[in-house]
């Protein structure tokens, strides 16, 4: 199964437009919104028709209407999705992972830094796809696409809009 990973378009529905115009997006059949903002996650829900599990970002404190933490099972993996301002993802990824352990996921998905990410940390995949509008890695706003497959290792790529 296919699906789309995207964080922090921070009110920028032109790089929602702009990533879903991407081959690569073409046949995502689920899309993670990892936070900043609710309505960006809002949008693409209406414009793709497709399912989207998203979670509140540090922007959308307060009045925001979503959970801090979602969990998925997805094609025999289990993924925690979250913005990751409350893991301190600044400052290192362990507590990531350690959540990640302590709710039996195979999988971590965080935004927040805007800095694209792919690491294992002892039998965990933590990703994050960068900013798809505001990017502080490079020029462009990037997002992933990942491969998920019942007893496989997950497929990760990273694309840039
Ligand atoms: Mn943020």
């Amino acid at each position: 199964m296919k699906i789309g990973i995207v964080s922090d378009s921070h009110g920028s529905y032109q790089a929602i437009d702009s990533m879903l115009a991407h081959k690569e997006a073409q046949g995502v059949a689920l899309w993670l919104f990892a936070g900043d903002i609710a309505m960006d996650a809002d949008y693409l829900a209406m414009v793709t028709d497709k399912e989207v599990i998203r979670v509140a970002g540090n922007n959308d404190w307060p009045g925001g209407h979503l959970p801090d933490y979602e969990t998925a099972d997805i094609a025999g993996h289990t993924i925690l999705l979250t913005h990751g301002h409350l893991f301190g993802v600044n400052f290192g990824l362990n507590n990531l992972q350690q959540a990640a352990l302590a709710v039996g996921a195979d999988i971590a998905v965080y935004g927040h830094t805007h800095v694209a990410v792919q690491e294992i940390i002892d039998n965990v995949l933590i990703v994050n796809p960068g900013s798809v509008a505001r990017p502080r890695d490079a020029a462009n706003g990037s997002f992933m696409v990942m491969d998920l497959q019942p007893g496989k290792s997950p497929l990760v790529k990273l694309i840039r809009i």
